[in-house]
């Protein structure tokens, strides 16, 4: 299949174009760096530093003979988002051209409206793309399991049938995000619903937990082709973020009591959601919606999991609780359904304390890169 990524720079669009690639898909990437735009102004650069997509497009072919095709600019703006429709028309598009950070949305007004300008816009001017140049082309979109919230019942696949006064329906599960990226997320979701009932699209949401590694089987440590690796407070996810910080001797940063619980999947896996649901698309007129994870950690123990496995590493690791920065439960009911992906084939690569170690050891490799005045910025929630 032809598939555009849009969003091809960051910590999972690279790694996608290669797993595509190497599965026989022809794959363009799309973006215009705002991730690495926004660390630089933020200060808070990744673990090591990446090539370019043109650069990191030519290391690609040169190792493994497979070409991604490589357009830079601002989807946001339409007439671009035209332009590469007219010159690459896909079956399948991957929506991860998205500001994805909470602790960003919530910096200040400027950080907000970026966000929210950047996340709607850009899939505003897919959705009419789409209609334009191929009202047939799948829309895989990147949602986030933080468009549910923790509510106090089980979260069900996307939907939910709702009994009342003796009469139900089927509607999308309630939706209460914890920041404003995610309420973007939540945003897009309504509006992908909406064309879906108008023009009939055809529209796989992804409801995808927090991500952690580096290593994937296209990659295979190859620094030039791992993906751009956060490590701070802005955009780093939290078990990357732990493992730095006990290589780097940091005490662990556990916000709060620790109790807040998510899912959580191996980069490994999320390419393969993603494969997965581009080869087994949806029919026309569907949003089909999938809980995106593997399993269930509260905060506490992941923080274990880590001193646990920095031992194995003679590492001296320290958990330190500190006063939770973000407007959240940190003691609650979670409990996800996600059998969807399983069912399309989906073989889970748990956190497993070896693959935590593998983490580790490449983490230990970039030691000397780390910058600790990167870790832990206080970005409040609260005014
Ligand atoms: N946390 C800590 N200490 C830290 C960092 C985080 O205790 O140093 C806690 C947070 O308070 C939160 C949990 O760990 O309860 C997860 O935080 P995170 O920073 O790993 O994830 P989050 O901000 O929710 O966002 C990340 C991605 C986002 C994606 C989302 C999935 O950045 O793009 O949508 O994970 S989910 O969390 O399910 O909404």
């Amino acid at each position: 299949m032809r598939v555009l990524i849009l969003g091809g720079d960051g910590y999972l669009g690279w790694p996608t174009a290669m797993k595509l690639t190497a599965h026989g898909h022809e794959v363009a990437v799309v973006d215009n760096y705002l991730r690495r735009n926004l660390c630089r102004e933020e200060d808070v650069g990744p673990l090591f530093s990446v090539p370019n997509l043109n650069e990191r497009s030519k290391i690609w072919q040169d190792h493994s003979g497979y070409a991604v095709s490589v357009f830079i600019g601002d989807l946001t703006q339409s007439d671009f988002m035209e332009e590469v429709f007219r010159a690459f028309t896909p079956d399948a598009v991957v929506h991860y051209a998205e500001q994805p950070s909470a602790p960003y949305s919530m910096l200040n007004s400027r950080a907000a409206s970026l966000t929210l300008n950047n996340n709607l816009n850009t899939t505003m001017n897919l959705i009419m793309a789409v209609r334009k140049y191929c009202s047939e082309c799948h829309i895989i979109k990147l949602g986030t399991m933080g468009e549910y919230g923790t509510p106090n019942i089980d979260i069900e696949e996307g939907w939910i049938d709702v009994e009342h006064k003796g009469r139900s329906h089927k509607f999308l599960y309630p939706r209460q995000a914890g920041s404003l990226y995610h309420t973007t997320k939540i945003m897009d979701t309504d509006l992908l619903w909406f064309y879906v009932r108008m023009w009939g699209l055809k529209v796989t949401d992804l409801m995808q937990g927090p991500v952690y590694g580096l290593l994937t089987d296209e990659n295979q440590g190859q620094e030039a082709l791992l993906p751009f690796f956060n490590y701070d407070e802005i955009f780093g996810t939290v078990v990357n973020r732990f493992i730095v910080q006990a290589v780097a001797g940091y005490p662990l940063t556990v916000f709060g009591k620790g109790g807040q619980t998510r899912g959580y999947l191996n980069i490994k896996d999320t390419l393969n959601c993603v494969r997965l649901s581009i080869e087994t698309p949806p029919e026309k007129g569907e949003l089909r919606i999938f809980n995106q994870l593997t399993e269930t950690f509260t905060v506490n123990e992941l923080a274990d999991r880590v001193v646990r496995v920095g031992n194995q590493f003679n590492l001296d690791v320290k958990i330190k609780p500190i006063d939770n920065p973000r407007i959240e439960p940190e003691e609650h009911y979670y409990n996800p359904a996600h059998t969807g992906l399983l069912e399309l084939g989906l073989k889970p690569n748990f956190l497993t304390d070896d693959a935590m170690a593998e983490m580790m050891e490449t983490v230990l490799r970039y030691r000397s890169n780390i910058h600790e005045h990167k870790i832990f910025r206080k970005i409040k929630w609260k005014k």
